[in-house]
């Protein structure tokens, strides 16, 4: 079975370990070549920045590292058995941004990013060389190969745009944001790879990420609603949002900066019916039990949504793969 997962970073890379398991893929290194099943990511870039000179695509990295068994479980973000020297000694002198923590483990990351980048591989080529190593077991695609940068527009202490990363790590999206920016995605296109795992796919699902700053950005990008509309198979969506709050982070100053209630059934509205109306992308729309949610147009059920271990949201996917009618 085909299986395409639209992703953000920690929330989406959950996911994914869970819908490896309930295909019965192992938890890490690539399926057996004769395995029946296939599961691609389409990974949120608006996180991405250049840092110090070097190119950081955060929830590729925690797709990345999380499916390949380096991830810092603890931050959801960067390696396990992380050291900080470099970011220590480029503190000494005073090189800014102080605020964005880069690992020593890391950085190499982005080193051999950065200069494939420069020797002009596209974040796609790249991003299946770094898996070339890491062996995710899942295909890891950026949703393109521009460049789309979530930028924030702030108020205090006067009118400026920030970088998403700014906001969310340094300021810890404490200042209200006025608007939240895809900056670079009207140039952008989805890639041709993403948009054949689309077409290809027997079942696309939405991981509970952040509706706003991943799934949004990902539809932020021209031609990709269009193709998820279009796509033959079912869609179906899991709430990030469990009795009116995010799980972790900061998903609701994201809702509330575009007009959205932060409850199951508002963000499942927002997603809106794929056949009920003209830019809706949901089929159904799964919410934590003791939520409720009323969306029309989409098939909607309450099971249990805690990604507390692998089996919990194994036992996800396996409810998405019953409400779209598909059988692993
Ligand atoms: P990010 O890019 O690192 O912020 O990660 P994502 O956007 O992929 O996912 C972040 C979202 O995951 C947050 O909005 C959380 O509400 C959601 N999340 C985290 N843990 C859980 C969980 O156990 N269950 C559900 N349903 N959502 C979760
Ligand atoms: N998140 C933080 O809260 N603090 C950091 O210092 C930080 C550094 C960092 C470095 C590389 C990387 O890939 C991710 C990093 N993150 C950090 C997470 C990053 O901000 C993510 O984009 C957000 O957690 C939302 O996806
Ligand atoms: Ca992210």
């Amino acid at each position: 079975m085909k299986v395409v997962v639209l992703v953000g970073g920690v929330g989406g890379a959950r996911f994914l370990l869970g819908v490896k398991a309930a295909l019965g893929l192992p938890a890490h290194g690539a399926p057996e070549a004769d395995s029946p099943h296939e599961v691609t990511a389409v990974v949120n870039v608006g996180d991405d920045v250049w840092m110090h000179g070097l190119r950081v695509c955060p929830d590729l990295d925690t797709c990345m590292y999380t499916l390949g068994g380096g991830i810092d479980s603890a931050k959801g973000w960067g390696r396990v058995d992380e050291t900080w020297s470099v970011k220590e000694e480029l503190a000494a002198y005073g090189a800014e941004p102080s605020w964005f923590g880069l690992g020593d483990r890391d950085i190499a990351t982005h080193l051999v990013r950065s200069r494939m980048l420069r020797a002009g591989y596209s974040l796609t080529d790249v991003t299946e060389a770094l898996c070339d190593r890491w062996r995710p077991g899942v295909r890891l695609l950026p949703v393109t190969d521009e460049r789309v940068e979530t930028h924030i527009a702030i108020e205090d202490p006067e009118p400026r745009a920030v970088h998403f990363q700014e906001w969310w790590v340094r300021y810890r999206a404490e200042p209200a944001a006025k608007a939240i920016a895809p900056v670079g995605a009207e140039e952008a296109k989805p890639t041709p790879a993403v948009l054949e795992a689309l077409s290809g796919a027997d079942v696309v699902l939405i991981a509970p990420s952040n509706p706003v700053v991943s799934v949004g950005t990902l539809l932020a990008v021209p031609g990709f609603r269009t193709a998820l509309r279009e796509a033959e198979a079912p869609v179906v969506g899991l709430s990030p949002i469990i009795g009116g709050k995010p799980l972790r982070g900061m998903a609701d100053a994201c809702l509330t900066a575009i007009g959205v209630d932060t409850t199951a059934e508002a963000v499942g509205r927002h997603y809106g019916s794929r056949k009920g109306s003209d830019e809706g992308i949901l089929d159904a729309w799964l919410v934590h039990s003791g939520d409720s949610a009323e969306v029309p147009g989409v098939t909607v059920r309450a099971v249990p949504l805690l990604m507390s271990d692998v089996d919990a949201t194994a036992a996800m996917a396996r409810a998405a793969f019953e409400i779209a009618g598909v059988e692993p």
